[in-house]
């Protein structure tokens, strides 16, 4: 009897609830939850769908929910792949992340231009940033538990710590920042915000968020945590600049979160769009490289599970891929199939310090409350 129930509990274990293999959001309950970048092509194709169930309990919109989706002309707003998106969440039960408010890319010019004319004034920005916020996050706010509310403002070189945007243009500096997040906590004060952005482990830029997020919430802006993007290649950042990094946030925040993760096989790296997506060639040796990547970078997670909330992998698969399939980034291949990488993600076998930073996690009861959210806009909807 007891042989049978071992061997039951073993089933149980690798095949899950569902009859289905265990996913990744199930390998790693303890530790965080794993999110997934997800677009209206997905949400129209079964095997992305099935993939998407069995294995994230953390959804973004990759580009439904930016300002230039929702919000094409000044109070033109346009919710229907959000609002989609935020039903497939709903009906699936699987926490939204919100993704973005205010950023230097895709937003109407409108936000920028004075109504006679010119460029407008800091009131009239700060007036159209409040209402898209509050009117964005209110309309969500029963799904989405975190969003990244400034995305991008700092710049990646040169002596200026922030990128030189329309933003920070007409606001003269980074008072734009400070008052998205207070906006953001006015309209929903049980949201986490972050600040996101890419390259966020490269030392030099690394030290620039740090000191701008430290310096604004030592003011009292209402800043819950970091969101590091990860557009990572297989050579750059080492495995070692990524867990400084995490370790200098975690003296600010209680809260990291991978927010848009792949690894490309050229040289590139970062959030640019004008980056090349032609990758390099799969041989051996890159393969290898490719998988020590992404398991030295998950132990490095485990290992700090007590601060990191989610790590969400920017698109399902890498035909969806915005840095171009021949760069082979993510778990899914060309054709949706788990990649041998995949497979040694789910089954780890943890240190003593991995099960003690699962165990002690300090995020836990934010991570629990955007679960027990998620579950209670399933029980609400109605199709
Ligand atoms: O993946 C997104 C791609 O489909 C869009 O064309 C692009 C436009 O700006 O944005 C991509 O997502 C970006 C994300 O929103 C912010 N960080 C960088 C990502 C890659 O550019």
């Amino acid at each position: 009897m007891r042989l049978f129930k071992t061997v039951l509990c073993a089933v149980a274990i690798v095949m899950g609830a569902s009859g289905q293999a265990q996913g990744l959001k199930d390998a790693y309950k303890d530790y965080f939850s794993i999110g997934v970048a997800v677009n209206m092509r997905n949400l129209g194709n079964d095997k992305h769908v099935a993939i998407i169930k069995n294995n994230y309990n953390s959804i973004t919109a990759e580009n439904d929910f930016k300002p230039q989706s929702v919000q094409p002309q000044e109070g033109q707003w346009n919710f229907r792949n959000a609002d989609a998106i935020a039903d497939f969440c709903r009906e699936n039960g699987i926490k939204l992340r919100g993704h973005c408010l205010a950023w230097h890319s895709q937003v109407g010019q409108w936000m920028f231009q004075g109504a006679n004319g010119g460029q407008a004034t800091k009131e009239e920005l700060y007036a159209r940033m409040k209402t898209h916020i509050t009117t964005v996050m209110q309309r969500y706010k029963d799904i989405i538990y975190c969003w990244d509310v400034v995305n991008e403002a700092v710049s990646d070189g040169g002596s200026d710590p922030l990128r030189n945007s329309q933003w920070k243009q007409i606001a003269g500096g980074d008072e734009f920042i400070r008052k998205a997040f207070e906006f953001a906590h006015e309209a929903d004060p049980d949201a986490l915000l972050f600040y996101n952005d890419y390259n966020a482990a490269v030392p030099a830029k690394r030290d620039k968020i740090y000191n701008m997020v430290k310096e604004m919430k030592e003011a009292g802006v209402p800043i819950d945590g970091i969101g590091m993007q990860g557009h990572f290649n297989v050579y750059e950042p080492s495995l070692e600049d990524i867990e400084a990094a995490i370790e200098k946030y975690s003296e600010i925040v209680d809260h990291i979160q991978f927010t848009e993760l792949d690894i490309r096989l050229n040289r590139e790296m970062g959030g640019q769009l004008n980056m090349n997506r032609q990758g390099e060639e799969l041989t051996p040796e890159r393969k290898k490289m490719f998988e020590d990547k992404y398991t030295g970078f998950f132990e490095i997670l485990r290992r700090h599970a007590d601060v990191i909330d989610v790590v969400t992998f920017w698109n399902v698969t890498d035909a969806d891929s915005w840095v171009g399939v021949s760069n082979y980034p993510l778990l899914f291949d060309r054709d949706a199939n788990p990649k041998d990488v995949y497979y040694k993600i789910v089954n780890f076998t943890p240190t003593q310090k991995e099960k003690d930073a699962a165990a002690k996690s300090v995020k836990k009861a934010a991570n629990k409350a955007a679960d027990e959210k998620a579950a209670l806009a399933k029980k609400n909807y109605r199709k």
